[in-house]
């Protein structure tokens, strides 16, 4: 597999495939999205916003300047066909993996997630995933399907086994599904980031993983998503919750999801989907 140079890319990230250590893409899949369709319009929304964002975060006093981050652009993916779908995003993310660079994914609905996490997972059997989202993403199957956003979560469950998600945030969900967070299943954090912090001195050495679904912030922060959830979190506690992502020194992949850019003619949501992206980046370069 062999991965084209893209005219529109994120920000600096255009370094030669080869001899970058972070590895952007975007998957434009909405598929099983039940409310508001156009996440698979983020990637290239972000791309052509990232221009408002400086190079240097302060937060992490890094630039993306000083470090080899390649952005391959919107992944070619079957409209509508969504197992064919996902597998195009697993073999992407396999190739990037086997040629030791970290996978950066742009959703995209949840769903994409399933396929970069089973990749991470063949590389990495003991890897841990931490999950921020306003949805527990929980159920068995979404009008009977096992693929789906709202099924997500459990089938990276059913990767990995109990006591290896850590869900923070929730806020919506089924009640079936708290009830089986709670039974030992997964650490399922209600309503914020409490313990996010110490989870992270706990795992700084253990391969993670990082899914972000952007709707855990409050829809007045982000309101460019499919399913807003009102009483969410503020920019600045995900700042926060970065500097805790700073304590893992194994951070093996990340992904962000959920952006739908027509829902915010401001233009708002796009710029916290680009600042983020910036801050994900170079968390993933941290500890490379
Ligand atoms: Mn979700």
């Amino acid at each position: 597999m062999s991965f084209n140079k893209v005219d529109l890319s994120f920000q600096s990230c255009k370094a030669e495939y080869k001899d970058a250590d972070v590895v952007i893409f975007s998957c434009p899949m909405d598929s099983t999205t039940s409310f508001r369709p156009g996440t698979r319009f983020a990637g290239n929304a972000i791309r052509v916003d990232s221009i408002g964002v400086e190079w240097y975060s302060p937060y992490r006093n890094m630039n993306l300047r000083n470090f080899q981050t390649t952005d391959i652009g919107d992944l070619d993916l079957p409209i509508g066909a969504i197992e064919e779908a996902l597998e195009v995003i697993y073999d992407t993310t396999k190739t990037i993996l086997k040629d030791d660079k970290k996978p950066m994914m742009v959703g995209g609905e949840h769903l994409v997630t399933l396929p970069v996490f089973q990749a991470v997972v063949e590389k990495y059997p003991d890897v841990h995933l931490i999950h921020l989202d306003a949805h527990t993403d929980l159920r068995e199957e979404f009008f009977g399907r096992k693929l789906s956003h709202a099924t997500v979560i459990k089938r990276c469950f059913d990767l990995v086994g109990p006591g290896r998600i850590n869900s923070f945030g929730i806020r919506s969900g089924d009640q079936h599904e708290f009830e089986w967070a709670a039974a030992g299943n997964i650490n399922l954090r209600k309503f914020d980031f409490e313990g996010l912090d110490e989870l992270c001195n706990t795992l700084k050495d253990k391969p993670v993983y990082i899914t972000i679904d952007l709707d855990v912030l409050d829809p007045g922060v982000f309101p460019g998503t499919g399913t807003p959830e009102p009483g969410g979190m503020q920019y600045k506690d995900l700042l926060k919750a970065f500097d805790s992502f700073e304590k893992l020194n194994n951070l093996v992949g990340a992904d962000f999801v959920e952006l739908n850019p027509y829902l915010d003619p401001s233009g708002a949501s796009n710029a916290v989907a680009a600042k983020t992206l910036r801050e994900m980046v170079l968390l993933l370069h941290r500890n490379k």
